[in-house]
């Protein structure tokens, strides 16, 4: 056990998600530590100051403090189902337009209170203007061809977020790719694996946890 990565993730957080998402395809063992977000262990904010969650901490003492880091070192373990083809550098790109503009529309949206002198829907309405690009983009294929990738995996657990937000709205949207892109991704066995209370291997319970 002492020489496997150690992972702090939290269940509910699309960050982890993708994390998990990555190791479980990969196959890569590792210790799972499950964080409660509101009291976070002290071995986390040892290794990790900042202490957001997924961080993994490997054997030899490097720490992952982002999550698409880890999602890129854990398919450099093992890819085999080839998530980093075609294009890994476009599929960053796309990434980068999730992680920035739409995250920020997203937690707007969905935490209005949160941000004093913020207009939600002004947020959900741009957030709305992203996802109709990425409809377009998905065609009736994905965004990289048929095959899911890196990217799919890395965007889907953040447009779950904002089509959970108002399911009724979400379902409403002309947006039929983006929705059937979804609904495969969440109905998947492998995000299902990832989502289970307990998981299974390649995830090892911590002792702690
Ligand atoms: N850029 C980071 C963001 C991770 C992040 O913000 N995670 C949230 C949970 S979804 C977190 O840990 N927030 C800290 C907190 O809520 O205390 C990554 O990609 O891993």
């Amino acid at each position: 056990m002492a020489e496997l990565p150690v992972l702090y993730s939290f269940r509910r957080c699309p960050y982890a998600m993708r994390a998990r998402m990555a190791l479980q395809i990969s196959g890569q063992r590792v210790v799972l530590h499950e964080v409660a977000l509101r009291d976070k262990p002290q071995a986390l904010r040892d290794v990790s100051p900042k202490a957001t969650v997924p961080v993994l901490v490997l054997p030899d003492g490097r720490v992952l403090e982002q999550s698409l880091d880890i999602m890129l070192w854990a398919l450099a373990q093992a890819d085999p189902a080839g998530w980093l083809s075609p294009d890994r550098g476009a599929m960053v790109a796309l990434i980068a337009e999730n992680d920035g503009p739409f995250k920020t529309h997203l937690d707007r949206y969905k935490y209005g209170t949160r941000y004093p002198g913020v207009d939600a829907a002004e947020h959900r309405t741009a957030g709305v203007a992203l996802l109709q690009t990425w409809n377009a983009r998905l065609g009736d294929a994905g965004f990289f061809g048929p095959r899911r990738c890196l990217a799919d995996f890395a965007i889907a657990p953040f447009v779950r977020q904002f089509a959970n937000t108002d399911r009724q709205f979400f379902d409403a949207l002309p947006l039929p790719n983006l929705q059937r892109w979804l609904d495969e991704i969440l109905s998947s066995g492998l995000f299902a694996a990832i989502m289970h209370k307990t998981l299974a291997p390649p995830f090892v319970q911590s002792p702690s946890a």
